[in-house]
């Protein structure tokens, strides 16, 4: 079932009908057993025509998180690892240690007011020449450390200062509107199978200039594994966001320009549009 946090309350989408929950977001989805509450909401609630539904969604839509912190894992794909290696000035070995070690790569990404949702601009940073988004399955984990859902999440990215030092990391990866998730939490009692495609295109002025896809199948790291280690010394009253990692790279020559337009999709979860913009409030 989907989810969508709205302006007001949240719309729930399940076998074919869709219902307004007025709960509060934090509190809704903070919980054991999220997707068997949700059904159970279902059956006395009444559910929307489609004109009312679509109303709700039009241009409502938020990115579907509160008070949650945003993590994210890296180099859990063999395809981000050989793309760091490359772009590494002086820290190659590192990504190939991190990607063989017990030890994930995570690190944090956001709270809620750095993050996009779907339709919304994401920025490219102005002192980065080499830009670029990360498509990344994201993991919605409670606070007892349970996934009870996932989302589309946009790790966007400076590969230039990434690459000048790894030590940048925290510069190329956390600014202003550096996020984004969306477009609605999908919400399942059972893991999301590993046939699952992420696919990436990107238009610039109406034509394709990237276009890519995988399967979750390739990541190399389990969820449980990635969730145990994040929560093994840290509390999250809230629950979690955690972006598992990009499995898609552009090609080197290939760099984010503003108003190119992103379009990230995952089967189960659907499909999140972003645009690129820049910060124009700060020089
Ligand atoms: O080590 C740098 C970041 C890696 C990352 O964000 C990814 O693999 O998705
Ligand atoms: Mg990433």
């Amino acid at each position: 079932m989907k989810l969508y946090k709205l302006a007001k309350g949240s719309l729930l989408q399940h076998n074919g009908s869709s219902y307004i929950i007025d709960d509060e977001w934090d509190k809704l989805i903070n919980r054991d057993g999220l997707a068997a509450y949700l059904e159970s909401v279902t059956t006395d609630t009444t559910a929307l025509n489609a004109e009312v539904e679509n109303e709700h969604l039009t241009g409502n839509i938020l990115p579907p998180i509160g008070n949650q912190e945003v993590w994210a894992a890296g180099v859990t794909y063999l395809r981000s690892r050989d793309a760091r290696m490359e772009e590494s000035e002086t820290g190659a070995s590192l990504y190939d240690k991190v990607y063989d070690a017990a030890r994930p790569e995570l690190f944090f990404k956001a709270l809620a007011h750095r993050v996009s949702g779907h339709n919304g601009e994401v920025y490219i940073r102005k002192d980065s020449e080499w830009n670029v988004p990360e498509p990344e399955l994201t993991l919605f984990v409670n606070s007892n450390g349970n996934i009870q859902g996932y989302t589309i999440g946009n790790d966007m990215s400076s590969r230039s200062i990434e690459g000048e030092n790894a030590l940048y990391l925290p510069q190329a990866k956390v600014y202003e509107k550096s996020a984004a998730l969306g477009p609605c939490l999908y919400v399942t009692s059972s893991p999301i199978p590993g046939e699952t495609v992420i696919s990436m295109n990107i238009k610039r002025k109406g034509e394709l200039v990237f276009e890519d896809e995988t399967t979750v199948s390739r990541i190399k790291r389990s969820f449980a594994e990635l969730t145990g280690y994040l929560y093994s010394e840290c509390d999250f009253p809230y629950g979690c966001f955690l972006m598992t990692g990009t499995c898609l790279v552009p090609p080197p020559s290939f760099t984010l320009q503003t108003g190119d337009v992103v379009e990230i999709s995952i089967d189960h979860i659907g499909t999140m549009v972003n645009v690129i913009g820049l910060n124009t409030k700060h020089k």
